[in-house]
């Protein structure tokens, strides 16, 4: 290996791409591998936790957990805070996205009958005191941390995005309407140049 790896699923989603994106607006030149669903069961043992994305770089062991990937990519590429206060605030958001997914994730596999009521119930509760906590979280904006994008940013947009399109049965695209700050992170990630190009490669 002479250049790092980043191996996801072949989807532009979730942690995959907010890892995908940090080292892109790292300016880092990396092998996206893409895995097939069918080629997952005999790989899973092999990584570190069981789980993607996986990071491999040059004389390293392997790394996993997105938000360990993303703050190795912010810290050495100048995406993450230096003050070590304001990187743990960072960190701390990036946990509460963590927190979401562990809540939504699991109705991606229930069959229709209790995936509608436990999203209508997410709907109802979980969704709206978690988009309130972030938004009291996010200070100046457009970013997290203020005028610089960051990996938080990153994990925030992916999180915000994953509902926009409305594609989420049973989760309303305007779930997230009414919390300007977390909407604003998500499309200035959206508006920023670096994300733009990445999205712009052919
Ligand atoms: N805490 C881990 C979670 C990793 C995870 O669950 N990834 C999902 C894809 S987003 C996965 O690998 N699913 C397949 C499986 O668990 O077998 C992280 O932040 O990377």
């Amino acid at each position: 290996m002479n250049k790092p790896r980043l191996i996801y699923f072949d989807a532009p989603v979730s942690r995959g791409e907010e890892c995908r994106l940090a080292l892109h607006l790292a300016g880092i030149d990396f092998e996206d591998v893409r895995i097939k669903p069918a080629d997952w069961p005999a790989m899973k043992e092999r990584t570190p936790y069981g789980g993607l994305p996986v990071l491999e770089l040059p004389g390293s062991p392997p790394l996993a957990h997105s938000n360990a990937i993303l703050v190795l990519i912010g810290r050495r590429h100048g995406l993450h805070p230096a003050d070590d206060f304001e990187a743990a605030r960072h960190e701390g958001m990036m946990q509460h996205v963590e927190d979401l997914r562990a809540k939504v994730s699991p109705t991606l596999r229930m069959d229709e009958a209790e995936k509608k009521a436990t999203r209508e119930a997410l709907v109802a509760g979980f969704l709206p005191a978690w988009a309130r906590a972030a938004e009291s979280n996010i200070t100046a904006g457009p970013f997290f941390g203020g005028e610089k994008i960051q990996v938080v940013d990153l994990k925030i947009h992916m999180a915000v995005r994953w509902f926009n399109g409305g594609k989420v049965d049973h989760i309303p695209a305007t779930i997230f309407a009414d919390y300007p700050r977390l909407v604003g992170v998500h499309d200035a990630v959206r508006d920023h140049p670096g994300v733009k190009s990445w999205y712009a490669r052919s």
